[in-house]
């Protein structure tokens, strides 16, 4: 990215914070490892790491998923074929439940609106994150909204505690890093997340295989999807914009997950402010942000719709209909244009 200075590493959380997690991690006999729906790679990959770590050390831990199926370029993270539906679970006996790359619970999905019960403390609740959004619903919330991913803050649990790791867990922490540094090229990418992936790589994480299967590789169906996509593609007023549709996937053959990639072309673009990727699906829209200049904070813009997530790259989701969505890009145009005016009113959310 040439638009943007990184940011410095934030400090290091305090030890103590990384032992009192460790300790109540290591305390619990039975966990369940969940993570956000629609799982990108740090959500799967921190979950796999943290759920090899405590196999071996004698913990019966289930990993999580969300979804039925997990999407075609992360099926290679190691572990993966032991990730359980959520909701096919059994929550009895269960003696802790470790949260990962989850910025609130409502982000768990079907999990949390069919049982929300699980998640009312009674079973206590560990908290890693690094979303800035973050609601600190943990009895213990281990967030450092200055990592570049979850895995960044896990494998800083390892390193203070001094946890060895196989070379299978050190490409899987590896993986969710650069999955949301999309290679170490996003503007949270910082001289510590460089120096955590030179820890991994020297732990012996499989580079080749990350870059290939988040970056290089795809299927041909993503190939006619995103030429739909890109077609369809507008620009006004400073806001870059697309949307995919259940006809685009119908006629590609893609999935949804094929088109993930998609925003962060989009990001790209001369001239914008700001890129929006809708997802037409039958409960509504669901909107994927980014910011391209560096004073258009999306994590607040999403927070007023009730979405969450980073300053750069955040989401959130509007009622069905096309009225909405052009009602949506009125709002942000507006926004934008009150930016110009006066940097300072930087998307409030007292804003209207
Ligand atoms: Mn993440």
């Amino acid at each position: 990215m040439t638009d943007t200075n990184n940011q410095p590493a934030g400090e290091q959380l305090p030890r103590a914070e990384f032992e009192r997690a460790w300790q109540a991690i290591s305390s619990a006999r039975t966990i369940f490892v969940l993570t956000h729906a629609n799982p990108d790679a740090d959500a799967i990959a921190s979950n796999l790491a943290l759920t090899d770590v405590l196999a071996r050390r004698g913990h019966a831990v289930t990993p999580a998923l969300a979804e039925r199926v997990v999407p075609g370029s992360l099926q290679y993270i190691p572990g993966v074929q032991y990730l359980v539906p959520a909701l096919d679970l059994d929550i009895t006996g269960v003696d802790l439940l470790l949260i990962v790359d989850c910025a609130d619970l409502g982000r768990l999905g079907p999990v949390y609106d069919q049982h929300p019960d699980w998640f009312d403390g009674t079973i206590p609740i560990v908290n890693v994150d690094h979303h800035v959004t973050n609601s600190r619903y943990g009895a213990i919330n281990l967030v450092d909204s200055t990592a570049a991913a979850t895995c960044e803050v896990i494998s800083l649990l390892f390193q203070e505690l001094g946890v060895e790791i196989s070379p299978d867990v050190a490409t899987c922490l590896l993986s969710g890093i650069y999955g949301d540094t999309l290679g170490l090229r996003t503007a949270s990418t910082t001289s510590r997340t460089v120096r955590v992936t030179a820890d991994l790589l020297d732990r012996g994480a499989n580079l080749g295989l990350i870059v290939d299967s988040l970056f290089r590789m795809k299927p041909f169906s993503t190939l006619k999807l995103w030429a739909m996509v890109l077609e369809r593609a507008e620009m006004l007023n400073g806001v870059v914009w697309t949307e995919i549709t259940p006809e685009m996937l119908a006629t590609s053959g893609a999935t949804s997950a094929e088109g993930e990639g998609v925003i962060n072309f989009l990001a790209g673009i001369k001239g914008a402010k700001i890129a929006i990727l809708f997802y037409r699906q039958p409960e509504g829209w669901r909107v994927s942000l980014r910011s391209i200049a560096e004073d258009v904070d999306v994590a607040r813009l999403a927070r007023v719709y009730n979405g969450g997530g980073h300053s750069r790259a955040a989401g959130c989701r509007l009622e069905p209909g096309l009225e909405t969505r052009d009602r949506f890009l009125l709002d942000i145009m507006a926004r934008i244009n009150a930016l110009e005016r006066a940097p300072v009113s930087l998307l409030d959310e007292g804003y209207s």
